[in-house]
């Protein structure tokens, strides 16, 4: 495998950005508009499927559509594997399995298994013990040996509440058993806790952010902190799509027909290019007889 440029914007000090999508299209748009990566989001792909990002989807679900992103795109896939999908052991399957299917890097966090989505106002937010995570970690590494393929082990402690002392030794931990990055989760309405975090984080490997919650923090402001090797836009394309799709169907059903609409979405040949027809055009001159 070529250099992973995840690796490479970290070696670089150049932060690193993803944008969440759940299809080989809407992956495709992501890289289009040029993001460095594509996230690979389990909100986003059980928003998809219509059900909470609570464990519900599989873990075959996720993997497929993964897989599907990985080989439409050509920059790096960020896969959620959520907790892993149980313990050490079954981590090992995950990990290989998103390995093999193209992805780029993985995040875990360590909640436990069923979980609930972070953001969710009373959400079940409930922390395996450092150790089961350190060993969830260890397991992970343990079983890819491809060096380009990162690990990001994400603490939810200042999700559940529990401060960033908790967070922090979590994060050093995990950094000590072999994760190549941190991810640090906050449903603050400002970026102050994960600031704090940030300016706390003594660590060798890069922090990673995902400012759903405190979207005032730009990448400018992201980069003057300095650690942060990675910043994921977790859920926009699922957003992006139910505002537009509200906004056409919606309309659609006020004028009685498709008249009005049909100015403001995007061509069918538009739709062409993004399914490669032309591609596929030359390859029938080839090679059809
Ligand atoms: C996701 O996009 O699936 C995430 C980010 O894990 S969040 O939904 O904010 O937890
Ligand atoms: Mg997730």
């Amino acid at each position: 495998m070529s250099k992973n440029s995840i690796r490479a914007a970290f070696e670089a000090d150049r932060l690193f950005h993803a944008m969440a999508a759940h299809n080989p299209l809407s992956a495709r748009l992501a890289e289009e508009a040029g993001f460095n990566g594509i996230w690979a989001s389990g909100f986003e792909a059980s928003a998809a499927a219509g059900v909470p990002d609570a464990s519900i989807i599989s873990l075959d679900h996720h993997l497929q559509m993964t897989r599907a992103m990985a080989s439409a795109v050509a920059i790096p896939v960020i896969a959620d594997i959520d907790t892993g999908y149980g313990n050490a052991i079954n981590v090992m399957h995950v990990v290989r399995e998103y390995h093999r299917a193209g992805a780029a890097a993985v995040v875990m966090e360590d909640k436990h298994f069923p979980k609930d989505t972070s953001l969710l106002a009373g959400g079940r937010q409930e922390l395996v013990s450092i150790e089961q995570f350190v060993g969830k970690i260890q397991a992970a590494k343990a079983t890819v040996a491809d060096k380009e393929f990162l690990l990001l082990a994400r603490t939810e402690a200042l999700i559940a509440g529990q401060g960033q002392d908790e967070a922090l030794k979590r994060a050093s931990a995990y950094e000590k058993a072999g994760a190549d990055a941190i991810v640090v989760h906050s449903k603050s309405r400002t970026p102050d806790e994960v600031i704090k975090f940030v300016e706390a984080w003594n660590g060798g490997v890069p922090i990673v952010l995902i400012p759903t919650a405190y979207p005032d923090l730009t990448e400018a402001m992201i980069a003057k902190l300095k650690k942060v090797g990675i910043v994921i836009y977790g859920n926009h394309c699922v957003r992006a799509m139910v505002t537009a799709l509200q906004d056409v169907f919606g309309q659609i059903r006020a004028d009685g027909g498709i008249h009005n609409v049909d100015k403001k979405i995007v061509s069918v040949e538009r739709i062409f290019e993004l399914q490669n027809v032309a591609k596929m055009k030359e390859s029938e001159k080839k090679y059809l007889r």
